[in-house]
Formats: C-alpha cells, sequence, structure tokens
C-alpha cells in the first residue's frame, strides 16, 4: 500500500523505523465518546501512559486529505475541540469518502484497525468496542468494528465491548467471526463500566508476552483478522454491574422514545449515562482506556521483541 495517503509525526516514524513498539490509539472517543475538556486531558495523558509503559502511541485520525498516524499537541486539541457533529466518525465504508473530500473524521475501531495496519502497527488500545446493539433483531445495527475484528490483523485491547449493547450476542457474533475474544486475567468477560458481565470467557491469557505469541502464531498459520483482548477495569474505578444496568436501561428507554438511530446511539448513551451517573461513567470511562494503554504497550513490547 505504498500509495495510502499517511502522514506519520516525527516520534511515530522514528519508532517504527528502528523496529520498538507502538500502540495505535483511536479519535472517535475523542470527538463522539467525552466532553471537551475531559476528551483532551484523557487523549494526552493515554499517550503519557505508553510512553512510560516504554512504547511510542499513535494517536490517528484523517485531517486535510491524509490519514494522520501519531498528532501533534494542537491537532489533538482542534480535534478534542471539533463538534461532534463536524467531525466525520468514520468507519470501513466512509474512510476513503472523508480522505477524498478533504474533510476531518474521526477513527472508530474499525478505521483505526485498518489505518494502524496500513501504517504497520499490530497493537491498539481503545475503551470498548462497538457491537451488537440491543434489539439488533429488528434494527440490524451491528457495529461495523466486529466484521473488521474478523479480517483485519491487529490486536486490540478494549474492556470488553461498550455495556450499552447486547453483550451475548456480541461475542456470538465474534465467536462465528473467527474472533478471538481473550479475557485477560479473569475467567468472565468484562462489561466496560464493570469488571464482570456474567459470561464465562472462552479464552484467557494472562500476560502479554502469551498474547503477542498468539498473534505470531496466527500469522504463521496464515489466519487473517485480529486478536480481542478484554482487559477488566481496575477494581477501584469499576461502577458494579448491578449499579449500572437501572442507569443504562433508562438510557435505552430515551434513545427509543427519541427515535435515536444509526451512529448516533453510542455518543448518545454514553452521554446520558455520564449525566445520570453525575460524572462517574467518564472517570471509569477514563480509567479503563489507561488501563488498556498499559497492557498494550506491554504487548508491543512482546511483539518487538520476537519480530
Ligand atoms: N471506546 C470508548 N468510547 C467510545 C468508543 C470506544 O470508551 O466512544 C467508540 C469507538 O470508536 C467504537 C465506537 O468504534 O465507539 C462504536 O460505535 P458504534 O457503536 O456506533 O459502532
Amino acid at each position: 500500500m505504498k500509495d495510502a495517503p499517511l502522514t506519520f509525526s516525527p516520534e511515530v516514524s522514528a519508532a517504527l523505523t528502528d523496529g520498538r513498539p507502538v500502540v495505535a490509539l483511536e479519535s472517535t472517543i475523542i470527538t463522539h465518546g467525552m466532553p471537551y475538556p475531559q476528551n483532551l486531558e484523557m487523549a494526552r495523558e493515554v499517550e503519557e501512559v505508553i510512553r512510560r509503559a516504554g512504547a511510542t502511541p499513535a494517536t490517528i485520525a484523517v485531517m486535510g486529505g491524509q490519514i494522520h498516524i501519531g498528532l501533534t499537541d494542537s491537532s489533538l486539541e482542534a480535534l478534542a475541540q471539533t463538534p461532534s457533529d463536524q467531525a466525520m466518525k468514520l468507519s470501513r465504508a466512509d474512510l476513503a469518502i472523508c480522505l477524498t473530500m478533504g474533510r476531518t473524521g474521526a477513527t472508530t475501531v474499525a478505521a483505526t484497525m485498518i489505518c494502524a495496519h496500513l501504517a504497520g502497527i499490530r497493537v491498539f488500545a481503545t475503551g470498548g468496542i462497538g457491537g451488537v446493539h440491543r434489539g439488533a433483531e429488528n434494527s440490524f445495527d451491528i457495529s461495523a468494528d466486529l466484521q473488521e475484528l474478523a479480517q483485519t490483523p491487529v490486536t486490540v485491547v478494549a474492556a470488553g465491548a461498550k455495556a450499552i449493547l447486547d453483550l451475548p450476542k456480541t461475542w456470538e457474533v465474534l465467536e462465528t467471526l473467527g474472533v478471538p475474544v481473550i479475557a485477560y486475567g479473569q475467567d468472565e468477560l468484562p462489561a466496560f463500566w464493570s469488571r464482570d458481565s456474567g459470561i464465562a470467557a472462552a479464552l484467557r491469557m494472562d500476560s502479554p508476552a502469551e498474547i503477542a505469541a498468539s498473534a505470531a502464531m496466527r500469522a504463521r498459520i496464515g489466519l487473517k483478522g485480529g486478536q480481542l483482548v478484554a482487559n477488566p477495569i481496575p477494581a477501584e474505578a469499576e461502577i458494579p454491574r448491578d449499579e449500572i444496568m437501572p442507569v443504562i436501561e433508562r438510557a435505552l428507554s430515551e434513545a427509543e422514545a427519541q427515535g435515536i438511530a444509526a451512529k448516533l446511539v453510542t455518543p448518545f448513551l454514553l452521554q446520558r449515562i455520564f449525566e445520570l451517573t453525575e460524572g462517574r461513567s467518564l472517570q471509569s470511562n477514563i480509567a479503563l482506556v489507561m488501563n488498556n494503554a498499559r497492557l498494550a504497550a506491554g504487548i508491543a513490547s512482546a511483539m518487538s521483541i520476537e519480530a
């Protein structure tokens, strides 16, 4: 893909040239996932967490017809201040169109995986992936993140799928698509704001080295697609399931009553849950992102030792 319109920051370019560990970060979480200024603080802090853990952060976004791999602080700030209705929320379907039109676009998990792979980055940290929305049997609303995990070879570290989704159906679809969902350090799948989902994990790993080795093995046996590492939120930051579930139910019924659909559903729900928990959900979200970034840096380091 030598013609791909990629612009690397000097920091990321040097790390990739030297074969040092790099962790990709998405930008939809900045434009559509969190309010300003907490989104900017989170975006800066997660980069620092990755640097402190010995890897190089590469926040990815589309601006001026280029896929930016690693953003300057002023670009990060501009993106964080862009109203959510002015930045495109990019998935596989709209990435090329955003580039062609020269618009500003924030990459979701799916689009970030595509861009990371183009750039030669094998690990990506986020908060929670998209998945099967509740009521999908009628709406057919299933995030393109799931298909992307099935076809693009990037290891994604998340705190599970966001608990606003239908989690059992999300894990079923991933299984059907052949995506390994690896619970990190526990036997149960995590549920974003909560450590436990009540769903047993089929796969479990306990170290970055094992996760790096399984990514390498997938390549050796010619399996396409990535891996999802489901990393539980730290105990001190979690909102237990019995506390968060009624809040989620209320936000979901408000979304339904207001006819919120398609790409607007996830941002609407995150915002309402933020309001209903008086900001606590955002603090948890930030804590789990940092935790995922640390683990991703460990996996990227293990991969660069292996390579
Ligand atoms: N993680 C978060 N907050 C977010 C997201 C991830 O902590 O807002 C974003 C990701 O970009 C993911 C998107 O791809 O939410 C899922 O959106 P949807 O459900 O519309 O596919």
